[in-house]
């Protein structure tokens, strides 16, 4: 069965190509710095956004239809599936990402929804022994249904918190029984509205201890790859547990959790970081792991999940990935929907390539910043002083205070200190993205 008939396998162009239905940019098996693209950027679709999203709002209901023609729960998540694997065979997606939620119908009761689960998980190994199609990471949605409207493993209720680990720990299964290379815990409502209900101690206490007996449970159960948090400062609380990057990386040493971490660009701009700082915030704590893409709308102040198009941050981001030695079980995530009026199958399509243009073309010019090697030299030299005399020994933490204050003394005033060169290292960047 298609559902995107009319859709051709999309191919690669080159920057020239005036088809719409082409990829100007990504040429999945061009070699880049010794590897394939497609296995430096390792696209993935997000079951959530492309196969049940409708474009609902708070002003108004859906405006496309994700039923792909099923009419039983069954059938449609069914359908969703196929039409899954048909859309990443042909815009040459290798991976896909889901919640439980997104893939099996809810039941009744948690049996009911495990069993859903189970029957679908079938189905879609099925589907990618047939396409060698892989999961990127798989998650439990825990903040949809109403139980989890006070948090799942932050809720003051006991029985949530039960509920919750019992959802996770099937969506493990899942995982594993799909060969995932990654589990996401994004606390949808782990946070708070007001302190004046919140024993902030405890709820953190028990998110900690949540992720512990979860994540432990996936290695014992054989999953190899990398557990994840994924930092957002709001939304839908107030004030989210996961704020950022830093903060995260601060729970993961207070409750000694061995985690990675999934930065997402829209997250990082709600909390008032660039998308590279997030990143780089990750990789210099070992804690790099992988990328939710899309990008907010600096006017708009809440979550919007747009496919990212801006080449300025994914080139930016590129050169994050490159530094940190590219992804090893992460991916580039597309977390992204089409806007609520381009409502066709058609606007899928454009939307990804758009995406994945962006990304392909954002790697390309991360690459050229790095060969070309101003940027780099720049902040080598920055930092030469580290290299020699005192600097040398503070570099290796081997100098004493009074040898420092000696050093002070008999310099009299610092020489001349040399300009960071901002302006010229932002025309220098733009020289290389407009080359
Ligand atoms: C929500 C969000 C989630 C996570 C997975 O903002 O980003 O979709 O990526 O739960
Ligand atoms: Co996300």
């Amino acid at each position: 069965m298609a559902f995107f008939k009319h859709i051709p396998v999309i191919p690669y162009k080159g920057k020239d190509s005036r088809d719409p239905l082409s990829f100007r940019y990504y040429n999945p098996d061009e070699i880049i710095t010794g590897k394939p693209m497609r296995e430096h950027l390792k696209f993935a679709l997000s079951w959530w956004h492309t196969l049940c999203a409708e474009g609902v709002d708070m002003f108004g209901t859906g405006t496309s239809d994700k039923s792909f023609g099923g009419t039983t729960p069954m059938q449609i998540y069914k359908n969703k599936a196929l039409a899954a694997f048909e859309l990443m065979e042909k815009l040459s997606i290798d991976y896909f990402c889901f919640h439980d939620r997104d893939i099996a119908p809810a039941g009744e009761t948690l049996a009911e929804s495990n069993k859903n689960l189970d029957e679908m998980a079938d189905f879609i190994a099925d589907l990618m022994k047939k396409s060698g199609k892989k999961l990127l990471w798989g998650t439990a949605n825990c903040f949809n249904h109403p139980r989890y409207m006070h948090g799942a493993g932050t809720s003051p209720e006991a029985d949530v918190f039960a509920y919750a680990a019992a959802q996770i720990k099937k969506a493990m299964e899942v995982t594993v029984r799909l060969g995932g290379s990654g589990y996401v815990y994004w606390g949808g409502r782990e946070g708070y509205e007001t302190l004046l209900n919140t024993d902030m101690k405890k709820e953190l206490d028990n998110l900690g201890y949540l992720l512990k007996l979860t994540s432990d449970y996936g290695r014992s159960i054989g999953f190899k790859g990398d557990f994840y948090i994924e930092p957002k400062p709001k939304e839908p609380t107030k004030h989210q547990y996961d704020f950022d990057a830093a903060t995260v990386i601060g729970f993961l040493r207070k409750y000694n959790l061995d985690f990675k971490l999934n930065i997402e660009a829209n997250h990082a701009t709600l909390a008032g970081h660039t998308f590279e700082h997030e990143l780089r915030v990750a990789a210099v704590n070992g804690a790099f792991g992988s990328i939710d893409a899309n990008q907010g709308d600096p006017h708009l102040g809440w979550d919007t999940d747009q496919f990212p198009t801006d080449v300025y941050s994914t080139t930016l981001c590129m050169l994050e990935v490159l530094r940190a030695g590219g992804f090893v079980n992460g991916g580039l995530n597309f977390d992204a929907k089409t806007r609520r009026g381009s409502n066709t199958a058609e606007d899928i399509i454009y939307a990804y390539i758009a995406g994945m243009d962006a990304f392909a073309l954002g790697l390309r010019k991360a690459a050229q910043i790095i060969e070309n090697g101003t940027i780099d030299a720049f902040v080598a030299n920055r930092y030469a002083s580290y290299s020699s005399g005192i600097g040398q020994k503070i570099s290796q933490q081997a100098v004493t205070i009074e040898e420092l204050e000696a050093h002070a003394l008999a310099m009299g005033e610092v020489k001349p200190i040399p300009s960071g060169r901002q302006e010229y290292l932002e025309n220098t960047l733009n020289g290389i993205l407009f080359s």
